[in-house]
């Protein structure tokens, strides 16, 4: 039997249905059964003595560049060899049912595009995007060597084809600030949907955190699907305590039947 905290109750149905603007922003936990640890998780190998909040940051990256890119490329590696699941599958058809729909994600992998939603916003940058961290230069993923095939641990940055400066992951760090396009999407998007859905993250890490309580103050019904509980509980007018991967499809199936949903405009 489902629990108050995993209900899917019949008003949470209502307002998915008559929703006109859905807003949705995951976290790690989306990802996590893909394979992609979350961002929280154990380390593994050589960085096991680390935590993430250790290493995701440009001091981290100034102090040992290759312990901070070994870290990236190995995760990159990974993020090259999951596959989409259900939950990614749901949103796409949140999407393609409601009138207006935007994503904005945490995460650094692809896994929503991988699932086939057009417009991603990823507010943490993307470990497919790493650029010169002197001159700015994109870097040609394509040509970035090939995973050792060993453990991965500690590989020196690459150099920039253009200036000689280390690469850097195209990732957003502690202390760094959020591409300003993106984040102003979000925020505006938040104050304008009338249902917000927060999926896999912890709501720790700003301004992301934030995105649901400009929701909830503009009026918007906030949902949240994690299977433990987080700061956003106490905000949250229905949280679903499970993985994304079982209850987005339950959701998506409660509001709309199991079929394939009609074409988007
Ligand atoms: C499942 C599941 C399943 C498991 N299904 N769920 C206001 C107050 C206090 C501090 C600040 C503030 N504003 C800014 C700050 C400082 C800082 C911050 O927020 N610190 C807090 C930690 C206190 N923020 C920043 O520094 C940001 N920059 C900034 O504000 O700049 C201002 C500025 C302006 C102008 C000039 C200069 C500066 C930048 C934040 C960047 C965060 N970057 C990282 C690393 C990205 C690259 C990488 O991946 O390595 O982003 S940190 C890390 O946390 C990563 C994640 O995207 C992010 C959020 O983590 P997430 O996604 O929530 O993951 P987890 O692991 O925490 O949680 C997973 C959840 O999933 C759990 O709840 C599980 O239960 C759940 N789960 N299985 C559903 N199957
Ligand atoms: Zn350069």
């Amino acid at each position: 039997m489902p629990s108050d905290r995993d209900l899917i109750s019949d008003v949470l149905v209502r307002r998915l249905r008559e929703a006109r603007y859905v807003v949705a922003l995951t976290g790690a936990g989306m990802s996590a059964e893909s394979g992609v640890p979350t961002f929280r998780d154990a380390q593994e190998g050589l960085w096991a003595r680390y935590s993430p909040e250790q290493l995701a940051t440009p001091e981290a990256f100034a102090a040992d560049p290759a312990l901070v890119w070994g870290w990236y490329d190995w995760r990159r590696q990974l993020a090259l060899s999951v596959r989409p699941h259900a939950g990614h599958r749901a949103l796409v058809e949140v999407a393609r049912r409601v009138p207006r729909f935007a994503l904005f994600t945490q995460n650094v992998d692809d896994l929503h595009e991988q699932a086939g939603l057009a417009a991603v916003v990823h507010l943490h940058g993307s470990l497919h995007a790493p650029r010169c961290g002197t001159c700015g230069r994109a870097a040609d993923v394509a040509a970035l060597p090939p995973a050792p095939s060993r453990e991965p641990g500690r590989i020196e940055p690459p150099r920039c084809l253009a200036c000689g400066g280390r690469l850097r992951p195209g990732v957003v760090w502690f202390g760094e600030p959020l591409p300003a396009e993106a984040l102003q999407a979000a925020m505006q998007a938040a104050g304008e949907c009338d249902l917000f859905l927060s999926v896999g993250t912890s709501s720790l890490v700003y301004p992301a955190a934030g995105l649901p309580g400009v929701a909830s103050r503009a009026g918007a019904c906030v949902v949240q699907v994690n299977p433990a509980p987080t700061a956003l509980d106490a905000v949250a007018d229905f949280n679903l305590a499970g993985p994304a991967g079982v209850l987005l499809p339950r959701l998506v199936e409660a509001a709309w039947g199991a079929g394939p949903g009609p074409p988007r405009a």
